[in-house]
């Protein structure tokens, strides 16, 4: 096995820096190959220099390769009956999370408000463990002008939302879109597939687009990295117009040509309520609605810990505007089908507790989906029902999309930070609650995933 290992490390080494186009790939080294125990599947673990985005490019660039890498490895290494599947992942996630969540660490600490402080917008390509000292995203103050350039020459907008949107994500394009059309332009909301149907009740959903005709600038909402953006990504990436990247995670890779990123706010919608009030745009009742639905969800109904006295007086500001909470609330969380909760029976029947309670988990199987007639969509709320014990930490729910892909979603309490089990398997998201796509069956995602929990819960 070793061997084999050595082996594959050395062959595709080679391969990358001799047969790969891209000079970013050739750059970038293998630091360690873990094939499975049957060899159909290999870790590949890989450090590459850059900002995020560029060595997300790597990466993208590497897993689009892997077809060609692989039949060049079976030519290559005779010795091998099959070449495993390869499954690229980056060397420095540990060192990043570490990074990550100890800044998210030093938002908790600073009493009353949090300062906007985050890493930095564009990183050095170090992958050492040597703290990189924090910087302030640019303020508000520092990149309205620029987006009232882009706004004021532009007149075809693509509002974006993120792939599986929530309603934070699409609450804020939509809110957006309504003040553009307010003043005249041509908004064009768009969300990466699937649609989000359960958000239908936000004003202006029947408003979305598949592919705009026309189009003179971007603005995404809620997005950290280019890759929340699917099958709309190239449409991002073409640098064909101008980005403006809306957001509040941390982990914002800062991919747009203006960055607009405020880790202290509730939500996206808030960063977005504060925009149009800078820029002096209108916020129509349909905004109002859709920016509401926006913070009540991201703060889990007013009840998470970034429910801060601010976003409760948007909440205040927003009823104002015209959006209707007892309404909204009835929208976001009293209108479930009863598919749904079938499918959460069967989810939380299966549910693990471990070390007294402090690990709750639970799986959601394609044949559960069959069983209750639901869609993935519908698989939301089961999360929330294992980060109701009494005694958990982290809960961590397993969902099962395809045979060899497996997403994970993870909460916690306490001390324990989400990211921490997140990014060593190339997701993120936020200190509470945070997400990954696995390139693994279930089975083996789960052995993975909770034998890191574990670690992290007994080292805690
Ligand atoms: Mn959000």
């Amino acid at each position: 096995m070793l061997r084999v290992a050595k082996q594959l490390r050395e062959e595709l080494s080679m391969l990358m820096l001799t047969e790969m186009k891209d000079p970013r790939i050739r750059m970038a080294s293998v630091t360690e190959v873990r094939p499975s125990r049957d060899l159909h599947s290999a870790v590949v673990k890989v450090s590459a220099l850059g900002t995020d985005a560029e060595r997300e490019a790597v990466m993208a660039g590497l897993r689009h390769a892997e077809g060609f890498l692989r039949s060049t490895l079976g030519d290559r290494l005779e010795n091998l009956k099959t070449i495993p599947k390869l499954h690229f992942v980056l060397d420095d996630s540990i060192a990043y999370a570490v990074r990550v969540s100890s800044m998210l660490r030093q938002l908790d600490d600073a009493p009353p408000t949090p300062p906007a402080v985050a890493r930095p917008p564009h990183p050095s390509g170090d992958t050492g463990m040597t703290a990189t000292p924090a910087v302030a995203w640019p303020a508000l103050s520092d990149v309205a002008g620029e987006v009232r350039r882009i706004i004021d020459s532009s007149h075809h907008i693509v509002c974006m939302a993120h792939k599986d949107a929530d309603a934070d994500s699409l609450g804020s394009a939509l809110a957006f879109a309504a003040a553009l059309r307010a003043i005249g332009k041509a908004p064009h909301p768009v969300v990466p597939d699937p649609v989000p149907f359960t958000l239908d009740y936000l004003p202006g959903f029947d408003t979305l687009e598949k592919a705009p005709e026309r189009i003179d600038a971007i603005f995404t909402f809620d997005c950290a990295t280019t890759g929340r953006f699917g099958e709309k990504r190239s449409l991002l990436e073409s640098g064909a117009h101008p980005v403006v990247n809306i957001d509040h995670h941390v982990s914002n890779t800062a991919y747009g040509s203006v960055n607009l990123i405020q880790a202290d706010a509730s939500a996206t919608g808030q960063v977005v309520f504060r925009l149009l009030r800078a820029l002096d745009l209108p916020i129509p009742p349909e905004a109002a609605t859709n920016l509401y639905a926006a913070l009540l969800t991201d703060t889990g109904g007013f009840r998470h810990e970034n429910t801060t006295e601010e976003a409760l007086r948007l909440g205040a500001d927003l009823v104002h505007l015209g959006a209707d909470p007892a309404w909204i609330a009835l929208k976001s969380y009293k209108s479930r089908a009863v598919s749904t909760l079938r499918l959460e029976a069967l989810a939380v029947a299966t549910m693990h507790s471990e070390l007294e309670g402090r690990l709750v988990w639970s799986a959601v199987t394609r044949g559960m989906l069959e069983e209750a007639g639901a869609a993935w969509q519908e698989t939301d709320g089961v999360i929330d029902v294992l980060q109701s014990v009494s005694t958990m930490t982290v809960a961590v729910l397993f969902k099962e999309l395809q045979p060899e892909l497996t997403k994970i979603s993870v909460r916690t309490r306490g001390d324990a930070d989400a990211t921490d089990l997140c990014t060593p398997f190339g997701g993120g998201g936020h200190r509470r609650a945070a997400g990954a796509e696995v390139h693994l069956p279930l089975a083996v995602a789960q052995e993975r995933v909770l034998q890191l929990a574990r670690d992290q819960l007994r080292a805690a």
